[in-house]
């Protein structure tokens, strides 16, 4: 049956600090993302994902099957310097003595390149390696097989949505890092990057491994899915009315919005504009948040702690 979120649990969110880009997200925004189990009757998951734009579904998939992928994606990232000596690839723990922008993270916002078009960091060539290795990742057979047509993610979309047999997997995915204390990627929702066709897909967003609740994880603004869809048909009037191309509109670039696509850096001021909270939780190896192309998200930022990356 789906779990509850007790309002003693939301109330002890309020002593805990949380950072995001544009620094602590005050108590008055912050709640807590509702998780739901397996056993769930599969109308109130329905319900649930229309209501609230999301279903955060706890062990989706095998724990094992989840920490595989993050010993291989550590692994393949080893050769970096990124880990901490003496720790086992699987655990994905920082070295902290390392300069973190030569650990710059898949797609979070605009890096600085220099004029070979190159990643700048502290180190050039290190900053490169992991920018080519994060990305190569993607076309690896245990992250694009094993893990994006995971059978039991396919199964839940495909019972979700009554798709069926008739559910397709689309090859568009990114595997991110989100290294202690540097950007997170901003304010968004799914739709800005995949304008290219309709906007009945489901997202699956996968942690790889255990996140504590401070620990850089995804959060979501409450019932954000009405203000994401608003946004979009807002920007298709003005895309409209400043006579873009058909291109330039389907552009997440594009002239009217921010660099990346994205809807604002700051998921502070963004909640206060939009008087939301943002949705917090602790994630486990095997959960797994199905979410609408309009719900806004977020990801918190990773700040010291033990410097295990996600
Ligand atoms: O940083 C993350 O894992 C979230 C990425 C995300 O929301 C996206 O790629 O659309
Ligand atoms: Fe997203």
């Amino acid at each position: 049956m789906p779990i509850a979120v007790r309002p003693e649990q939301e109330l002890a969110l309020h002593e805990k600090q949380f950072y995001v880009n544009d620094g602590l997200l005050p108590a008055h925004a912050i709640g807590a993302l509702e998780p739901t189990t397996l056993d769930t009757p599969l109308e109130e998951m329905q319900r649930r994902y229309r209501e609230n734009g999301y279903l955060f579904v706890k062990g989706v998939v095998p724990r094992e099957d989840i920490l595989k992928v993050r010993q291989k994606y550590f692994e393949k990232l080893a050769p970096t310097g990124c880990l901490a000596p003496g720790t086992k690839p699987v655990e994905g723990v920082f070295d902290m003595s390392q300069n973190r922008l030569s650990f710059p993270g898949v797609g979070a916002g605009p890096v600085d390149t220099d004029e070979n078009g190159d990643v700048a960091g502290a180190d050039p060539k290190i900053a490169k390696l992991f920018n080519d290795l994060a990305l190569e990742a993607h076309h690896e057979d245990w992250y694009k097989e094993d893990l994006c047509r995971h059978p039991a993610i396919q199964d839940l979309v495909a019972k979700l949505t009554g798709w069926g047999d008739n559910t397709l997997s689309i090859r568009r995915t990114l595997l991110r890092n989100n290294m202690p204390h540097n950007t997170a990627i901003g304010v968004h929702y799914d739709q800005i990057f995949l304008r290219h066709g309709e906007d009945t897909f489901v997202t699956a967003w996968v942690p790889i491994g255990d996140i504590s609740i401070e620990g850089g994880g995804l959060i979501y603004l409450e019932k954000g899915h009405d203000i994401g869809e608003q946004t979009e048909r807002d920007f298709m009037t003005r895309a409209r009315a400043a006579g873009m191309t058909e291109q330039e509109t389907k552009d997440a670039y594009n002239a009217n919005m921010l660099a990346g696509g994205l809807l604002d850096v700051g998921p502070a001021r963004y909640a206060e504009k939009y008087n939301r909270r943002w949705l917090l939780t602790a994630y486990e190896a095997g959960d797994v948040v199905f979410h609408n192309p309009y719900a806004v998200g977020f990801r918190e930022m990773l700040r010291l702690g033990e410097g295990s990356l996600c």
